[in-house]
């Protein structure tokens, strides 16, 4: 298979794009930090003897998107699938308090970023008649919780764009499927902090978060069923985590 990962460079992506590449597929990673990009694949290749191309683009860019996705070399498609992982939380702040340009930066990425990347992939999948979208999208798009409210309404948004894509997809063969993670660590609570790492430190503390290669595992899972099954969706969670806010933690005060 050829796959595009979103937001590679770090957490989910960079998990999932490993996983594609230690099954032997072939890789498309995305992010805007270059560095890493380019470190990432000499490390892909390298460890697992596959071909990796970078495309160092920002999701909120409509025209870098798909100057991007056009310039896709032809030994790299058509795609098999497409990972919409790109996106982040800013702030946790009530609806009264909360920072205009926190919200504006969460839906720019995780909603119109989603939404350009896969109107620039869709039309190529549809073209070569087969494909498969997975999206991710969270807890916070299957439930609301103090203070996440802008975060929650685009992981929501997510959750219905994975549906209606699915419905317009379904006559071009285009699977499309959700992973819907509760909590896992990565560098997503230091960037919801704006770089405090103690505060995000705070987010997993006494838990076991799921990791990024747990995800990763169930993203894997979902592109990789036989053509007649698809998986439309799941929700995967922490053991000690039931709700987006019930967690069961030990604490050494305990
Ligand atoms: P990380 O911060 O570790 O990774 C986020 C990735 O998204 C990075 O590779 C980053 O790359 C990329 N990204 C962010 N903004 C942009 C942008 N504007 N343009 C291009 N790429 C961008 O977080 P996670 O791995 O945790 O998050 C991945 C996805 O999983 C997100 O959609 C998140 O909402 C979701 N999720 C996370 C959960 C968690 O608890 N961690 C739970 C449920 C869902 P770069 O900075 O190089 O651009
Ligand atoms: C990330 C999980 O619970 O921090 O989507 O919103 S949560």
């Amino acid at each position: 298979m050829i796959c595009l990962v979103t937001g590679a460079t770090s957490g989910i992506g960079k998990s999932t794009a490993e996983e594609f590449a230690k099954n032997g597929h072939q890789l498309i990673i995305t992010g805007r930090r270059e560095e890493r990009l380019a470190a990432f694949k000499n490390t892909l290749e390298k460890k697992f003897g596959i071909l990796v191309h970078t495309l160092c683009f920002d999701v909120r860019k409509p025209h870098e998107v798909e100057a991007a996705i056009q310039g896709i070399p032809v030994s790299f498609l058509p795609l098999d699938v497409l990972v919409n992982n790109a996106g982040l939380a800013a702030g946790l702040s009530s609806i009264q308090e909360g920072q205009v340009e926190h919200w504006e930066r969460m839906i720019d990425t995780n909603v119109k970023g989603l939404l350009y990347v896969t109107r620039a992939v869709a039309p190529l999948m549809v073209k070569a008649g087969k494909g498969h979208i997975i999206n991710i999208g969270s807890i916070a798009g299957k439930e609301v919780y103090p203070n996440g409210n802008v975060y929650c309404a685009t992981k929501h948004a997510v959750d219905a764009l994975n549906k209606g894509m699915r419905m317009d997809l379904l006559p071009q063969g285009i699977k499309v499927s959700a992973i819907n993670p509760g909590m896992v660590e990565t560098e997503f609570s230091v960037v919801r902090f704006d770089g405090d790492a103690e505060r995000a430190k705070k987010v997993y503390a006494g838990m076991q978060p799921l990791r990024p290669e747990d995800v990763a595992d169930a993203v894997y899972w979902a592109a990789t069923r036989p053509a007649h099954v698809n998986i439309n969706d799941i929700l995967i969670m922490p053991s000690v985590q039931a709700t987006a806010t019930q967690v069961i933690r030990k604490l050494s005060s305990d």
